[in-house]
């Protein structure tokens, strides 16, 4: 049998590695990286590696499913899917309003943007806002402190011709995210380091990236405000600020001095748990470089103050002038999107959230960012108008992902109507009325759009490094005898049987006479900066770097960025008179020992990956483990493959201890999204655990965001027997 290779790139992950696949017959048997890709340089992960298990997967759904009275499901047409779900809806809307009808868009509605333009023309068409996103509980912190500070139109300094970089709490070479581009991290981290770069990392764990940090803060969980102050206070009280820029163009610093003044290092050292010569050397070596930015991932942003912390990072990029300049080459122009201008100043955004409109929970506003994922829970339990009776969940999976996993359970029994599109029995799907089966990646042609459309998205710079595109065919057919779509079919589907107008962010879709995947690509791409065919002619991906585009200069009377401001200033204010405690015991009486933070693993990609066995091989018999410190083992009388209790304030979970020195003492580390129900606890060698369950939606909450503590939980933990029934409150 011949052997076709062909050129792709790889969607288990956001990072869109350029890939080859080997097909046989029309199956794909081997994947790996493609050498000849520019951006990525035949880079892959053991994820990626595994697309071929994945497609092929007996677990994987090849028809939707449908719920039946005693709870079993059996195959549904996807055509009579669609007409069932769009009569539901209907009945739905016209007893309760559009209102009554919710959509949750996680990671895979990320991956394929049709999907999530049209679950987005959908909810506009039938009237309703309540389109909540996997955003809103991963780095919300992001956009509200860049709202509070204003946005650079330029941009920030990038990695590739950094002399310096500050990572906090983000692990690029495992997650792929963090700042530092997601395209090969590994080498481009070892590149840059030979060519001198200097790496700080801040993190309570000695992650892969702070084993190439030349200075590795160890900061206690949750201390990362009181930490920035410090380097803050550092960089201000030595005058290490870039005097012209911040004259130019940045105001409140006064205000900021004040505020950080508090924060002396001995005070820091305490608190945050960090030497004070370390911290200052740190902000010594970050201030004094040329170029580099100081960047973040989720960790930071799941602890208490995430919008101060993003803040403070906010204010030590602008009163260092780390941003691009009148005059500089941008380094990464649009390519499959629209030509635009970059302005060397500063834009405001609203920070008003009194005007905006606010949910029936908490009244927590409806943010440029959508309605918090992290009240939705609520909004299906809590009788009287308004409330969420229907949601649709696309490419995501609430009861593995979301903050306060016994709520959420609750809430999705409570649905009139539960839909989901997902390859496979989730634990979501197993609570669902329809569960819609999709086509997977080789299955389906796609562009790298949602990854350039990234730059810019969280303030920092996580688009593509360079102006790199990619075009990815349809390489295999799905399954012999499958029925599987495209998710935008499905919703386009619902338009088309309930009479919907969809409008696109790329214009009006005829709701009769259904497009193909082709020419949405063609919509989508429309007034590109390259034509799609353009792309389309590089099977390898191409850097587009014909076109030299520089920075322009502001406009008059252009606004400021602002580093003082008010709301953020009395927060840092309110930080510094919190009461804390060593050896983690922060707050008065708390009874707390210990402070569980979140973490990626490698062979996993949030709930995805766990049915696939070459990828689970590590994780036999133990799950999603619990990495202690040796001593906080040895001090609970633990050893490694031991069962433990871990309990906060709101919920218990079990997991399976694991010694790890990499770990501060004081905490626990454990990656989020495995587990099931409460009633599968028992299984937890084989299942793993919920850290979402340790969440509590109600209490210790941002006002803004909505967002929990997800990462810097309090906890106390014990060993104990084999779990034999479910978790409890
Ligand atoms: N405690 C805690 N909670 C967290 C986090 C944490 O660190 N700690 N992280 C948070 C973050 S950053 C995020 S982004 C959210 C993620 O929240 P979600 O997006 O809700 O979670 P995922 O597990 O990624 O869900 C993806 C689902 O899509 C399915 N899927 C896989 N491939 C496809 C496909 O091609 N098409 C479709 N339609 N479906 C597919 C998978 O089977 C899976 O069920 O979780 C958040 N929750
Ligand atoms: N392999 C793999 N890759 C992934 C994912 C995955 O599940 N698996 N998930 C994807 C998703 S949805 C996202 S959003 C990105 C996230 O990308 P990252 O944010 O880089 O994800 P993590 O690897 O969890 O890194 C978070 C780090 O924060 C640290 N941390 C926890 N609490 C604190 C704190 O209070 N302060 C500080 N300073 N650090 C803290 C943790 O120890 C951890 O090292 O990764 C994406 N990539
Ligand atoms: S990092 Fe791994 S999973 Fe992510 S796109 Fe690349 S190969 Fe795929
Ligand atoms: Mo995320």
């Amino acid at each position: 049998m011949v052997i076709e290779t062909k050129q792709t790139f790889c969607r288990f992950c956001h990072a869109f590695c350029g890939i080859e696949v080997d097909i046989e017959d029309g199956r794909a048997i081997k994947v790996r990286g493609d050498a000849k890709n520019p951006m990525y340089q035949g880079f892959t992960c053991i994820k990626g590696r595994q697309l071929p298990e994945q497609h092929y997967n007996p677990d994987r759904l090849l028809h939707s499913q449908k719920r039946t009275e005693t709870g079993s499901y059996h195959d549904i047409d996807h055509q009579q899917a669609i007409d069932e779900v769009a009569e539901k809806l209907q009945r739905i809307i016209s007893e309760h309003g559009p209102r009554a009808v919710a959509s949750f868009s996680g990671t895979y509605g990320f991956s394929f943007p049709s999907s999530g333009q049209f679950l987005g023309a959908f909810m506009a068409g039938i009237g309703s806002n309540m389109t909540y996103s996997g955003g809103t509980i991963d780095q919300p912190a992001k956009p509200i402190a860049r709202a509070y500070h204003g946005n650079w139109g330029a941009g920030p300094q990038m990695f590739d011709d950094a002399d310096v970089w500050m990572l906090i709490g983000a692990n690029p070479t495992v997650s792929m995210w963090g700042g530092i581009p997601q395209y090969n991290p590994a080498k481009r981290i070892h590149q840059a380091k030979q060519r001198g770069l200097q790496l700080v990392v801040i993190d309570p764990r000695r992650t892969e990236a702070a084993e190439n940090a030349d200075i590795f803060l160890q900061v206690k969980p949750g201390e990362d405000p009181t930490l920035l102050a410090g380097i803050l206070r550092v960089i201000l009280t030595e005058g290490l600020v870039d005097g012209d820029f911040v004259a130019a163009n940045v105001q409140g610093l006064e205000e900021l001095r004040e505020a950080v003044e508090p924060f002396d290092l001995d005070y820091v050292e305490e608190r945050a748990g960090v030497a004070a010569a370390l911290v200052e050397r740190a902000a010594r070596v970050f201030a004094n470089g040329k170029r580099g930015s100081v960047t973040s991932g989720t960790g930071p942003d799941f602890s208490p103050h995430a919008n101060v912390t993003e803040y403070l990072i906010n204010a030590i990029n602008t009163v260092c002038g780390r941003w691009m300049r009148e005059g500089e080459r941008v380094p990464n122009p649009p390519v499959l999107r629209k030509p635009k201008d970059y302005l060397a100043q500063a834009f405001q955004e609203n920070t008003d959230w009194e005007s905006l409109e606010k949910l029936r929970i908490r009244d927590l506003p409806i943010t440029a960012i959508g309605p918090p994922t992290s009240a939705l829970a609520e909004e299906i339990l809590t009788p009287g108008e308004g409330q969420i009776r229907a949601l649709i969940c696309l490419g995501s999976n609430p009861m593995a992902a979301w903050p306060d996993q016994l709520r959420t359970y609750e809430a999705m029994q409570e649905l009139e109507l539960l839909v989901t599109l997902d390859i496979k029995m989730s634990a979501t799907a197993k609570l669902a009325h329809y569960v819609i089966a999709p086509k997977l990646s080789l299955e389906r042609e796609d562009t790298t759009l949602p990854n350039e459309a990234l730059s810019g998205v969280f303030g920092f710079a996580q688009g593509y490094p360079a102006p790199y595109a990619q075009y990815g065919p349809k390489l295999i057919d799905p399954p012999v005898g499958s029925d599987v779509i495209e998710e935008w079919e499905f919703f386009w589907g619902l338009a088309n049987r309930m009479r919907i107008p969809m409008r696109t962010g790329w214009g009006d879709v005829d709701i009769d006479n259904k497009p193909t995947t082709s020419e949405l690509l063609e919509s989508m791409c429309e007034g590109s900066r390259i034509p799609l065919d353009e792309v389309k002619k590089y099977p390898h991906g191409h850097i587009f770097e014909d076109e030299e585009i520089r920075v322009l200069p502001k406009r008059p009377g252009s606004p400021r960025l602002d580093v003082g401001h008010v709301e953020m200033m009395d927060e840092i204010g309110v930080i510094r008179e919190e009461p804390f405690f060593e050896d983690g015991r922060y707050r008065e009486g708390d009874d707390f020992s210990h402070r569980l933070v979140s973490r990626r693993l490698l062979e996993s990609y949030n709930s995805s990956g766990r049915d696939i066995p070459r990828l689970m091989r590590k994780y036999a018999n133990k799950g999603n483990p619990a990495y202690m410190n040796p001593m906080d083992m040895a001090e609970l009388g633990l050893v490694t493959g031991d069962i433990v209790e871990i309990q906060s304030a709101r919920a218990v979970i079990y997991g399976v201890a694991e010694s790890a020195d990499d770990v501060r003492s004081g905490v626990i580390s454990m990656a989020h999204a495995w587990g099931d129900a409460p009633t599968e606890d028992a299984r937890v060698r084989e299942l793993g655990a919920n850290t979402g369950r340790l969440s509590d939606t109600q209490h210790d909450y941002d006002p803004i965001t909505g967002i929990p503590v997800m990462s810097a939980i309090p906890v106390n933990v014990r060993k104990t027997v084999e779990p034999a029934s479910a978790g409890r409150d």
